[in-house]
């Protein structure tokens, strides 16, 4: 569901946040921290935000600590994002993708085909424009300490492959929650279906949707090859990941404190890059031995070239993105 209202949406949060045990809060006020994940146990992202935490408590002598809720189970990522805002929660690990309603500045790294490569992303979240997305996301309550990686997304649905936009045409789609992402799928010729990605393989399975698009591990460690096992190599969004903490959590800290938390996120973001590039390569091994039909596309053009209204559109909504696309089509 895309949020058509985030102040009424926050204000649901704040009454959840409110209701929550006064005993939650007491521990809150001893640093212990919760934190959000939406993957499971050996996900990438999951080993480097248990390093994290375990580091954090360790370089703060105890002053944090704190663990990590796999799986999603302390709601979809939208809430979760709001929750984090609110200090319901005091960290985090997010795909960027549906942090643009909160943050709009961040939807620039959600404009399809925007980063050349995996380093091109590194090179442009690791410098100037990356520290100025912190600052727009610090402004709205959250802290990024660190980018994590989140691979290449291409499209998988479960009849055809996907050669050209033309065999998009008819068939629907999940997106993850981000209206930028609607008119992506509808530029290509297909229908977009936002979702809550654990929604995702009982809808591809039962026909809600005949298709989706992600990354390698998350096609993967999802199942969603069962179901969907078409697999064609559109790499049409590189989205960074963020571990990241809420301004609350963050302004209870000490600054030295908050220096060496800062490192442990680094840290976790040294090892998750490493371990993303292990698991990616393991992912495709694993799902192409299992039968899943791979569409590799040589010539990407029809489907670069159909977003030029994509990009229109989210300049004209907002207009601060257009410095930002120069920034990122200018870094080497
Ligand atoms: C995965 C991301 C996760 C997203 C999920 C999705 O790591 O954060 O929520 O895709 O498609 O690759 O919803």
């Amino acid at each position: 569901m895309i949020i058509k209202n985030p102040t009424k949406k926050l204000g649901k949060t704040l009454a959840l946040v409110t209701a929550m045990s006064a005993a939650t809060f007491a521990s809150v006020a001893q640093a212990d921290w919760k934190g959000w994940n939406i993957h499971n146990t050996g996900y990438p992202v999951t080993v480097a935000m248990d390093s994290f935490i375990k580091d954090a408590e360790k370089v703060t002598d105890g002053r944090v600590s704190g663990r990590v809720y796999n799986g999603a189970v302390l709601g979809s990522q939208s809430d979760a994002i709001q929750m984090l805002q609110v200090g319901g929660i005091q960290f985090a690990g997010f795909n960027l993708g549906p942090m643009g309603d909160a943050v709009p500045e961040v939807n620039v790294v959600s404009l399809p085909f925007i980063f050349k490569s995996l380093d091109h992303m590194h090179r442009v979240m690791d410098g100037p424009v990356g520290d100025q997305l912190s600052d727009a996301m610090a402004k709205k309550g959250i802290i990024s300490l660190a980018w994590y990686d989140g691979g290449a997304r291409s499209f998988y649905n479960t009849s055809k492959p996907i050669k050209t936009p033309a065999d998009m045409k008819g068939e629907k789609f999940r997106v993850m929650n981000n209206e930028l992402y609607v008119g992506m799928v509808e530029a290509l010729g297909g229908n977009a279906t936002p979702m809550a990605y654990s929604e995702v393989y009982q809808s591809l399975k039962t026909g809600v949707v005949d298709g989706a698009e992600n990354n390698w591990p998350s096609y993967d460690s999802s199942n969603h090859f069962e179901v969907a096992p078409y697999y064609s190599l559109t790499e049409h969004l590189i989205l960074p990941e963020c571990l990241c903490v809420s301004v609350k959590a963050w302004n209870g800290l000490s600054s030295s404190d908050q220096v060496a938390v800062k490192k442990a996120a680094r840290d976790s973001s040294t090892l998750q890059r490493k371990l993303w590039a292990e698991r990616d390569t393991e992912s495709r091994k694993k799902v192409l031995a299992s039968g899943v039909k791979f569409n590799e596309i040589k010539d990407k053009s029809a489907f670069q070239n159909a977003m030029k209204p994509v990009y229109a559109k989210a300049v004209k909504d907002n207009p601060s993105l257009k410095t930002f696309i120069d920034q990122i089509q200018n870094t080497q």
